[in-house]
């Protein structure tokens, strides 16, 4: 064939196939180091649009109650004004309305972490709730997959009510544990007719613990309403 009788068309060739092979893996890799999309989780009331306008206005606002998520590409900066993250962060808060709460899932592809927030003035009580959403957060393909950090904000520490981190983290624990058992059976039920099995959280055979995840899970305490977000701040700076 005349083309491969010329050497020089094949090494054009060559070339060319191997500058579409490098454009298409810059692409892949920028892709995913683009990923800086924080999600703002939680139910009802935790204080998620309270964090997010703190976060982008850094100052209180007047909080609504939106059925949409509150969308902004914001750069977080430290008390003297200067950047703590390389590029600006996308943040997202997502109503945690139970009809609406599904959504976060669509931005799990592009989630770079998740800021679960929790009201340790009401967990107690609602235990049981909040842990079916983290639950449903921490089986998430995306979370197992790409192994998303979870930091679970306990808000309201200002509040004299508010339990401490510890012991809201071993309330969650166990609520996660008897969901666990129960979702498992109804896997197995699944399993048996054919249907798409999720992962199994933590280790078989031992009490469920947020450190047997192979995503990082942190606890930490704040304050909206103080201005007290260290903790996330600099959680959102080590990631990015
Ligand atoms: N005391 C106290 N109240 C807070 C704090 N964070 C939020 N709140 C209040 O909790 C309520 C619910 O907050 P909001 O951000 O609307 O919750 P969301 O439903 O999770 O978006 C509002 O009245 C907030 O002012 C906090 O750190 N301390
Ligand atoms: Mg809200």
């Amino acid at each position: 064939m005349a083309l491969f009788d010329n050497p020089l068309a094949l090494i054009a060739l060559v070339v060319l196939v191997l500058a579409i092979i490098a454009i298409g893996l810059i692409f892949i890799v920028q892709k995913k180091a683009n990923n800086n999309t924080y999600l703002i989780l939680g139910a009802t009331d935790a204080g998620k649009t309270a964090l997010f306008t703190r976060l982008r206005y850094n100052k209180k606002s007047p909080t609504i109650t939106s059925m949409k998520e509150n969308e902004a590409t914001i750069q977080l900066v430290d008390d003297s004004g200067a950047a703590i993250t390389k590029q600006p962060i996308q943040l997202v808060d997502v109503p945690g309305h139970e009809r609406l709460r599904f959504r976060y899932a669509d931005f799990m592809p592009i989630a770079r972490g998740v800021i679960f927030v929790v009201d340790s003035t009401t967990v107690g009580r609602s235990a049981r709730t909040t842990a079916e959403y983290l639950y449903d957060v921490l089986a998430n393909q995306h979370t197992t997959k790409s192994r998303i950090p979870i930091i679970i904000a306990c808000n309201k520490t200002d509040l004299f009510t508010a339990l401490p981190t510890s012991k809201i983290q071993t309330l969650l624990e166990a609520e996660i544990n008897r969901l666990r058992a129960t979702r498992s059976a109804a896997v197995e039920q699944q399993e048996s007719s054919g249907d798409a099995i999720a992962d199994y959280l933590g280790y078989e055979g031992q009490d469920f613990k947020f450190e047997h995840l192979e995503n990082d899970v942190t606890l930490i305490g704040c304050s909206v309403e103080n201005g007290d977000l260290n903790s996330i701040t600099e959680w959102i700076a080590d990631l990015s």
